[in-house]
């Protein structure tokens, strides 16, 4: 579990089945599976489920993306901490996602308007 201040909304990790990835497996994945290396990544639904979306830098406006106070699981797979924010334009700020940090959210679900990858 990876240490995280009292603010971050999550405090575990997503359980990922260490599997050998295979091409014809890629097309089929679903929930976390589908975060690439790399990205910080938002599902609508619980547990890595529904709809994704994926970000390098973060979003000033999830709305753009269909993803306004609509994201309930999350997966961290960059190598930087993300901050995330109750209102658009990094304001409201709710707490961070140490690198590799993801799950379900409580006191964030369905609140996220923006975040932010450090640099
Ligand atoms: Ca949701």
């Amino acid at each position: 579990m990876p240490a995280s201040a009292q603010a971050a909304p999550v405090s575990q990790s997503p359980a990922v089945k260490a599997q050998q990835a295979q091409p014809s497996a890629d097309a089929a994945a679903k929930g976390y599976k589908r975060c690439p290396k790399g990205y910080f990544c938002l599902f609508t639904g619980k547990n890595g489920k529904g709809a994704m979306a994926r970000f390098k830098r973060g979003a000033h406006d999830l709305g753009d993306f269909g993803m306004d106070n609509s994201a309930t699981s999350v997966w961290n797979r960059t190598s930087k901490y993300v901050k995330v924010y109750r209102k658009t334009n990094y304001r409201g700020y709710m707490g961070y996602f140490s690198p590799g940090a993801g799950g379900t959210m409580k006191k964030a679900d369905n609140k996220i308007s923006s975040l932010k990858v450090a640099r």
